[in-house]
């Protein structure tokens, strides 16, 4: 796409962006460092990611509270045991309130490129803003694309679509025979709380999950201590993810038992067990999720759908139910979000082409060979099935700052990681990954490609990531630039700069 920039270029140091939990992190951690010469660019108008699009009945984060916060900037009051939505929302809108001056809304990045001689990041956004930095992070998340699957008919549907994703609170669902398409862990959340209110709920299963009793019932009173305890309690089960069968017998056993707790009628039970290995789809943490389809106004149809009409669903078994609203909960288009970034590296190789032609490597998830300088935040191979995905983009952020600093020390512009450490790295997660839960549990989920690879999750303990992320090993890089000088101040050279061909004078 030819964009011209209407503005004149500003030049940063840093340049996030996304202003999500991982992009306000970075951001505040900057501050906190003593960096503020940085712009955090995000295209929507307001600022919270995930938590600001996501806002279905029930939207809450499934895992205890304590952990859902960075270490720098402790949410310790926290007044549910696992926050809610708004609250969480409110939690990132404090981060952001510490350098509001410093984020650009609308700002969608339609190009940036690597300026190998200027050592630089220039980037442009859709309305023509232009900007230079000399670190850019991409902290754009993996699950920001609703997936809404193309069913026959749905078009002539009469009443409201929604996607759990995309919610309008307007939509009236009292006594409504509500469709509800898709069982993960927004379906979870979402059907208890809106079984009360409407008048039937069909729960459309095409896959059942395997569901464990919740983490953490009430906030606790000493929130620091309960954030170590927590931590500690999710890490135990890693194993049961990344091969261990006795682990993984134990969870199973646990899960069965908590079937069998809360659903009496033996039919819905074998309609609700999975057949695949527990941990290879998300888990389920919920004690409301199971009574929710037990209770009588809910029906769990486990015939595929087949089609629309105006007036409800019909399955391939040739039924009609009748439906006032239907609920897309069918997750997100996961797979090539990050590539889809329009980032141009050395050799002018972008990145979706780098990722096309050698498959999906990083280094740590956070670095790209022959993209200097980027660091990606919720990168590849970077979340957990279980534990606080929070502590992952904390030690990305680190890993960030401790390559700034590293660079500063020796008097280089940038960084670029070779390709045969990325490539030892990369191989040696990937070999984890196929022993784990998610390549051997028999399912498919949005953790793997359409080639079955996993570029989603990190195949252990969290700490493990963190001690090796811990550091930024130079001697692992391409140092580019030897004078950082300029780069220090925020300041850099009058120079020529070209993009689309038109040459531009860098003020
Ligand atoms: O999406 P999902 P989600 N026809 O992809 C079904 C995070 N999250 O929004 O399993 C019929 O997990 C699909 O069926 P199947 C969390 O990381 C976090 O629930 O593919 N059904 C599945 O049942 C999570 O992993 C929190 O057979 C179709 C469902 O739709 C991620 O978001 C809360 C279909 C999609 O499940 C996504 O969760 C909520 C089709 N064509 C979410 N296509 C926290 O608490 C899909 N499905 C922090």
């Amino acid at each position: 796409m030819a964009v011209t920039w209407n503005n004149e270029m500003r030049s940063t140091r840093v340049l996030v962006i996304g202003a999500g939990f991982a992009g306000l992190g970075m951001a505040a951690r900057l501050q906190r460092a003593g960096i503020r010469d940085f712009v955090v660019l995000e295209k929507a108008g307001d600022l919270g990611g995930t938590w600001r699009d996501n806002t279905y009945p029930g939207c809450a984060c499934d895992i205890p509270s304590v952990l859902y916060s960075y270490s720098f900037a402790r949410g310790d009051g926290w007044s549910d045991a696992r926050a809610r939505q708004p609250e969480i929302l409110d939690y990132l809108r404090t981060l952001g309130s510490g350098f509001a001056d410093r984020i650009e809304f609308g700002a969608e990045v339609v190009r940036g490129e690597w300026d190998e001689g200027a050592a630089r990041w220039t980037v442009v956004t859709a309305d023509g803003r232009a900007f230079e930095a000399q670190f850019l992070v991409a902290a754009t998340g993996a699950l920001h694309l609703p997936k809404r699957p193309r069913i026959v008919g749905v078009d002539s549907f009469a009443g409201p679509v929604v996607h759990t994703a995309d919610w309008d609170e307007r939509i009236d669902l009292d006594g409504k025979r509500v469709a509800v398409i898709g069982t993960g862990a927004s379906a979870a959340q979402l059907i208890p709380e809106i079984v009360e209110r409407a008048g039937a709920v069909d729960v459309y299963q095409r896959t059942p999950a395997w569901v464990l009793p919740p983490l953490g019932t009430r906030p606790p009173r000493l929130p620091r201590l309960a954030r170590i305890g927590w931590y500690w309690r999710a890490e135990a089960t890693a194993p049961a993810f990344a091969g261990s069968t006795v682990a993984s017998a134990l969870m199973h056993r646990r899960a069965v038992r908590h079937l069998h707790a809360q659903v009496a009628d033996p039919e819905l039970r074998r309609a609700l067990t999975p057949d695949h290995r527990i941990g290879c789809k998300r888990i389920i943490r919920s004690d409301n999720y199971f009574p929710a389809l037990a209770s009588g106004s809910t029906r769990v149809v486990t015939t595929a759908v087949g089609h629309v009409t105006p007036t409800g669903i019909v399955t391939a078994d040739g039924v009609t139910r009748p439906a006032d609203v239907l609920v897309y909960a069918t997750g997100f288009r996961v797979a090539g979000s990050l590539a889809a970034l329009p980032l141009t590296g050395r050799g002018g190789t972008t990145l979706q082409q780098r990722w096309m032609s050698g498959g999906v490597r990083t280094h740590h998830g956070i670095t790209v060979a022959g993209m200097p300088n980027l660091f990606l935040l919720s990168g590849p191979n970077t979340g957990l099935g279980h534990n606080s995905v929070v502590f992952m983009i904390e030690s990305q952020i680190r890993y960030v700052l401790d390559a700034i600093r590293a660079l500063d020390r020796v008097g280089a512009a940038a960084l670029d990681v070779r390709e045969e450490v990325q490539e030892a790295v990369d191989a040696g997660v990937q070999q984890r990954l196929r022993r784990a839960v998610w390549s051997t549990g028999g399912c498919g989920s949005w953790y793997l490609d359409g080639r079955g690879r996993n570029h989603a999750l990190w195949p252990g303990f969290s700490w493990k990531y963190r001690l090796r992320t811990r550091r930024v090993r130079l001697r692992d890089h391409h140092l580019i630039g030897a004078s950082a000088g300029a780069f220090r101040s925020g300041q850099s050279p009058q120079r020529p700069l070209v993009l689309d061909g038109v040459r531009q004078t860098q003020r």
